[in-house]
């Protein structure tokens, strides 16, 4: 006799496979050189010999696999997926020294996990001080049945960051310095958004856009607002929230709202 419970338990199974996607990557990080805030050309952290770097798209629910080659030929690396609980997938997790070790020059890791959360978050490496030479981006984990989801018209994502002209290594000795007691923290040469100085952000009258800021600089936290518009927060830190209006954020390094 079959049972209808296991075959309702069965499909269900086959459905929940259907529906979640695996995205796999082949990410080799190297050195590029890249001039965003255009008064300096500097060596940055590329995926692939391309720099920005790409924004992770996934659903919720959806399977991350990428393997990391370092490339860089100087210095260790790692990814760290920020925000992500990785309950059950620790050593996914990326900080060295912390989860995992270094991944030296040359030598490769795959990450694999499944990402059950939502919203908006970052990847950055997170080995010594080396996501402020640009190996930081966006990763979005989209979620059609939050509460918001069909509020909207179009979405768009704004990172912003302080940039530096020095390498983070650099920058390092003087701010790390036993002579540095007030713990001064470095002046940026320039502000980015979306790893430029020179953005628009085409919009029409009348729409609801929803709006993914990060923060993904080295220190400087930011205020951000719109002449003469209001914003409806929805979600922090990949958290929903009641809905808050607000004409000004201030968002500190690493918060996403
Ligand atoms: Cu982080």
């Amino acid at each position: 006799m079959w049972n209808p419970i296991a075959v309702l338990g069965a499909l269900q199974l086959l459905v929940g496979a259907c529906a979640a996607a695996t995205h796999e990557l082949n990410w080799n990080v190297t050195w590029v050189m890249a001039n965003p805030d255009g008064l300096k050309e500097r060596k940055v952290v590329g995926i692939n010999n391309q720099w920005p770097l790409p924004t992770l798209k996934v659903n919720k629910g959806d399977r991350v696999v990428v393997h990391m080659h370092n490339g860089l030929g100087d210095k260790s690396t790692s990814i760290h997926w920020h925000g992500m609980y990785q309950n059950t997938t620790n050593d996914m997790d990326g900080p060295s020294m912390i989860t995992q070790c270094p991944v030296a020059l040359g030598l490769a890791t795959t990450y694999n996990f499944t990402v059950n959360q939502n919203g908006t978050y970052w990847y950055h490496c997170h080995t010594d001080y080396c996501y402020p030479d640009g190996y930081r981006a966006p990763f979005i984990v989209h979620d059609n049945s939050s509460y918001f989801y069909d509020d909207y018209d179009d979405e768009m994502t704004i990172t912003m960051s302080d940039w530096y002209h020095k390498l983070a290594e650099d920058i390092k000795p003087t701010f790390m310095s036993l002579y540095n007691s007030t713990g001064a923290e470095p002046i940026p040469q320039s502000f980015l958004f979306n790893n430029s100085i020179s953005q628009s952000y085409p919009v029409e009258p009348g729409k609801t856009y929803l709006i993914r800021l990060l923060n993904i600089a080295a220190f400087v936290a930011q205020y951000f607002w719109i002449e003469d518009h209001t914003m409806r927060i929805v979600e922090i830190d990949g958290v929903y929230v009641d809905e808050a209006e607000a004409d000004k954020l201030y968002i500190a390094v690493a918060q996403r709202y």
